[in-house]
């Protein structure tokens, strides 16, 4: 067993890097603490699912055999960030551990003005309410739900730009974070760039299945974007996921180095929202990265209204301390090659099954195109979400929607989004589940897949105003 799992890893390693001769690999790690977790039985996951309203988010966690959710805020930490846990400076102004974040930042980022923050959407908050003025524009590669939603709160309205083989789940395209130029610079010349404060562009394009932008498509955005003056804010949630992807296949970076590639990243743009939660391994934290002066000013004079203390910003010193040392963690080489290796052997297992999952294989989950899993309902029965609550059926794997609940209303019309993309996200935290649990993943996957015939789609019963997915309820079809 153990044999079979390294050959097909190597088999990755081979297709991903090309080496003459193959070497097996395995997890840069040893395994120091162990949580245990628990099986239920159908019976009691039918009852699970049916008490949270068919809605992933709302199990509880004891419930879960294997938590796929999401992969923010749920990676293991190494013994480096829990003795930096240790080392909490928790002065209320000017903890030692802001400073060493700061230098973390500037040293592998580049970014010269740090505003800690409790979370991604803390420092998206204080962005858009600073850049954002009423009726105006931000283009971006693809919404993200919490980001867009900031954007349209501060008077704004997303637009989106980026290419069309984004939203097709079957183009093997391997830079489908692509911005579409085309399609930028028409919205500047339409609307005026004075409406448009800031392009919004994200590394490893979260709803599009974690696909990566290359770095020729983001120097001729910049290239653009500078003709007619305007700042390019970067989504940086999963950068160095984007810089692996980045090295493995686009001409010239090969020789890179992804701590490299992270840096000429960040260098091609004006500030950064950053998720802490993702690439660098904290349990909690963030951060608004700018290099601006005047914009920083404000950035750090409003987060003491929203947030905390500019050198604390919502999160413990030892928070800081622990996302410091992540950083530097985040762009090894080892680590982020087995991140995204194991990610990308769960794809390759379920693609030779026939299941039908996004294409190529993203960098932090494996995407199920629920269009094609489940052809027989209309987006209106809500395909991914019924998928996902009937996978924690059969096996206690939780995995997430990513399809017409999350894409929510039009803020005018009040109708659903109908995006293309209707998908199933089964995220892989980093450093938490073996190979062994991958394999449980897919053959529950496979069993749901054979019974697909019989599935029947939700209603949905309860909806908040905002983020709709996280608290929605549903009920089964009969
Ligand atoms: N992403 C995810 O599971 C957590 C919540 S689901 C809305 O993928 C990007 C690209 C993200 C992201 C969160 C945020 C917000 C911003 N950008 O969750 O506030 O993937 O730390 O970050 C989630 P916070």
């Amino acid at each position: 067993m153990i044999g079979d799992i390294i050959e097909i890893r190597a088999g990755i390693l081979r297709t991903m890097t090309t080496p003459k001769k193959r070497r097996s690999w395995a997890e840069p790690f040893k395994i120091k603490m162990v949580e245990p977790v628990f099986m239920t039985t159908r019976e009691q996951r039918q009852k699970a699912i049916e008490e949270a309203g068919f809605n992933t988010f709302l199990l509880r966690s004891e419930d879960v055999y294997i938590d796929l959710l999401t992969d923010s805020g749920t990676s293991a930490m190494s013994d480096r960030q829990w003795a930096g846990i240790l080392l909490g400076d928790e002065a209320y102004a000017g903890s030692r551990n802001f400073y060493n974040l700061e230098e973390a930042i500037q040293k592998y980022y580049g970014y010269k003005y740090v505003v800690p923050t409790h979370q991604g959407r803390g420092a998206e908050h204080i962005i858009s309410r600073i850049m954002i003025k009423d009726g105006d524009y931000i283009p971006g590669n693809m919404y993200f739900t919490t980001t867009k939603l900031h954007q349209e709160l501060a008077g704004g309205r997303f637009v989106d730009v980026i290419i069309d083989e984004a939203h097709d789940p079957d183009n093997w395209h391997p830079f489908k974070g692509n911005i579409d130029l085309d399609k930028l610079e028409a919205l500047i010349k339409k609307v005026g760039a004075e409406k448009i404060p800031y392009v919004a562009m994200a590394t490893a394009v979260n709803m599009a299945g974690g696909q990566p932008i290359s770095l020729e498509n983001l120097k001729a955005t910049r290239e653009l974007t500078q003709k007619y003056g305007i700042p390019i804010i970067h989504d940086m949630t999963r950068v160095a996921e984007n810089a692996y992807m980045i090295q493995q296949n686009e001409d010239g970076y090969h020789d890179k180095s992804v701590e490299e590639i992270v840096r000429e990243i960040c260098d091609l743009t004006d500030g950064a929202t950053m998720s802490a939660k993702k690439d660098p391994m904290v349990n909690i934290g963030g951060f608004l990265a700018l290099n601006d002066e005047k914009l920083f000013d404000e950035a750090r004079n409003m987060v003491v209204i929203y947030e905390g203390l500019h050198t604390y910003g919502g999160m413990a010193g030892r928070d800081m301390e622990a996302l410091a040392i992540g950083i530097a963690e985040s762009v090894q080489s080892d680590h982020i090659r087995a991140r995204v290796g194991q990610v990308h052997y769960l794809g390759r297992r379920l693609t030779e099954d026939g299941v039908p999952v996004v294409q190529p294989i993203g960098t932090h989950g494996v995407f199920l195109n629920a269009k094609r899993f489940l052809p027989h309902l209309s987006q209106d029965k809500f395909p991914a979400q019924t998928l996902a609550s009937e996978i924690y059926i059969d096996s206690g794997v939780r995995s997430m929607e990513r399809g017409v609940v999350s894409a929510g209303r039009d803020a005018e019309t009040g109708d659903h989004h109908y995006p293309e993309l209707e998908l199933v996200r089964l995220t892989i935290p980093r450093r938490v589940y073996t190979m062994a649990h991958m394999h449980v993943v897919e053959e529950s996957v496979q069993a749901v897949y054979e019974n697909r015939d019989k599935i029947k789609g939700l209603e949905m019963i309860y909806e908040p105003k905002h983020l709709r997915f996280f608290q929605a309820r549903f009920r089964k079809l009969s």
